[in-house]
């Protein structure tokens, strides 16, 4: 099942900007940085708190690395803003599978390669209450 909020993954231009604005007005600091090039994303994920499920909760700052990237498209449509939210799963193809029983589109047929190893799937936001939803595995 799902477990808990993994992330809230918010769509900006400068990533740099981004990380020093929630350094600066909260406090908050950078666990880990990556780029990935399957999602087209320079990525910063901000620690908010721990969970007694072992796993944490985070803010996932995004930066488009190309313009046909999702990240890209939204900019273009609505400007910096909440992309997606993340939900946290201890085994995310067997949740993707329940999901879409119910009829919600998953996006993805395997899942893929998200942030430090972890494997996501995304379900589709017209589906969802206009909501773009990730479901997340952690590598550990
Ligand atoms: N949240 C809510 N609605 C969204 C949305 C979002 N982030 N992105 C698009 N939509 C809506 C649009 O508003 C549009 O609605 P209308 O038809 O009512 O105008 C509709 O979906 C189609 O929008 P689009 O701009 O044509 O976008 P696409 O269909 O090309 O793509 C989506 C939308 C969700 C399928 C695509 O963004 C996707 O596959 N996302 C998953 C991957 C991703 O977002 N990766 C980046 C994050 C990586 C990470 O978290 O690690
Ligand atoms: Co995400």
């Amino acid at each position: 099942g799902l477990t808990r909020l993994d992330h809230v993954g918010i769509a900006c231009r400068d990533l740099d900007a981004s990380v020093e604005f929630y350094r600066s007005t909260y406090g908050f600091e950078v666990e880990h940085e990556e780029v990935n090039e399957e999602q087209g994303v320079r990525e910063a994920m901000l620690r908010i708190n721990g969970t007694d499920d072992g796993g944490a909760t985070y803010l996932q700052l995004l930066e488009p690395t190309r313009e046909d990237s999702p990240v890209a498209k939204f900019l273009a449509r609505n400007g910096e803003g909440v992309h997606h939210i993340a939900f946290g799963t201890g085994d995310v193809a067997a949740s993707a599978a329940g999901i879409g029983e119910r009829g919600v589109r998953v996006l993805d047929d395997e899942p893929r390669s998200g942030t430090a190893g972890s494997r996501i799937v995304f379900l589709h936001p017209k589906d969802c209450g206009g909501v773009l939803t990730e479901l997340v595995q952690s590598a550990h």
